[in-house]
């Protein structure tokens, strides 16, 4: 009798099992939302074209994804919402949109952290970079990867900016962000946050002067159309972050997880080299189009840089004091210092 009872209690824990690794390695056809700001000519659109043939590929045609730029289906904040009530299943967009959500990522927009793609690389996809995505999933979402949306840069309408009292006054569009409201207020300039689906009418409307971002996206979302003057200040590198919603992902079996986490890397490994290659090249571009451009001097950046130290402090606070150490720990460890 307690032969038979261990042979059927062996032979349950058999079917659930199989029935378990069933599932787990199940993949089922599926259209996954994936949202994004930025136009489909830009880096953003181009490597979610990568991501979505890579899914498609790894999952024998089942999973598709359904790529919609150009904020069609609203901003970063507005699509992080989505996500997290289940509405969309996939979005690229800004950690420095993310604040709001989970603190941490605020740490991503100390000014001047990184000095290269090199350091931000290691320290992102690092144990630190790794935690702090980690954050995201007691708030319903989940971090892939990190894509380098890059260093930012100034351009605004009014003047060249030499030094730091050209800023003075100048309205400037910001992300929608308590650190660089409070980053571009301490250097003088009139801040003023708005989501980057309203950035091309309002510097069009003259709502605002100025703004910053990447050459690549200045280039691509034709900011120079708008702009005349572009100061190189490489003031803060920002990341992008490729996000699922939980209430998703948790539905997906172990493969089609895997399916997903195995195109983020691709696609990553592919966004920061396409990115990098065209912002080698975008000033160029930028200048022929007609942008009068001009370098911070190293002198003015480190006078920017010492006004911000009391930014970083706040950030420091803000994120926890043993968080901030970690980070800079790791820019250290990425340096080789
Ligand atoms: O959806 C647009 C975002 O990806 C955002 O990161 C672009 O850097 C950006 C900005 O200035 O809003």
């Amino acid at each position: 009798k307690i032969k038979s009872l261990a042979l059927a209690a062996s032979l349950t824990l058999a079917v659930t099992m199989s029935v378990g690794a069933a599932h787990a390695q199940e993949v089922k056809h599926r259209i996954i939302r994936f949202g994004y700001g930025l136009n489909d000519i830009s880096n953003q659109g181009r490597a979610t074209k990568v991501f979505a043939d890579e899914v498609e590929k790894l999952s024998g045609g089942k999973m598709k994804v359904r790529a919609i730029g150009g904020a069609a289906l609203g901003s970063d904040v507005q699509m992080q919402q989505a996500l997290i009530g289940g509405a969309q299943e996939m979005m690229v967009g800004s950690t420095a949109t993310l604040v709001g959500i989970t603190k941490e990522m605020a740490i991503w927009d100390t000014p001047f952290l990184f000095n290269n793609g090199k350091e931000a690389d290691a320290v992102l996809d690092g144990p630190v970079g790794q935690k702090i995505m980690d954050k995201l999933q007691e708030k319903g979402l989940v971090g892939l990867v990190y894509w380098e949306n890059g260093f930012r840069n100034l351009t605004n309408n009014k003047r060249a900016v030499a030094k730091l009292e050209d800023l003075d006054g100048i309205k400037l569009r910001v992300m929608q962000n308590n650190v660089f409201i409070d980053s571009f207020k301490t250097l003088g300039a009139n801040a003023v946050p708005l989501p980057f689906s309203e950035l091309f009418t309002a510097l069009e409307t003259k709502t605002v002067d100025g703004q910053e971002n990447p050459f690549n996206t200045i280039l691509s979302s034709k900011f120079y159309e708008v702009q005349k003057y572009l100061t190189v200040t490489n003031h803060v590198y920002s990341p992008w972050i490729v996000l699922v919603s939980k209430k998703y992902w948790d539905g997906l079996s172990k493969t089609e997880q895997k399916v997903l986490m195995d195109a983020a890397r691709k696609s990553r490994d592919f966004e920061r080299q396409d990115t990098r290659a065209e912002a080698d090249k975008a000033l160029a571009d930028l200048k022929a189009k007609g942008m009068q451009i001009n370098q911070l001097s190293p002198m003015e950046a480190n006078r920017m840089r010492d006004k911000l130290s009391t930014v970083n402090a706040g950030i420091a606070a803000n994120v926890g004091q043993p968080l901030w150490d970690e980070v800079q720990a790791a820019v250290k460890k990425a340096r080789g210092a």
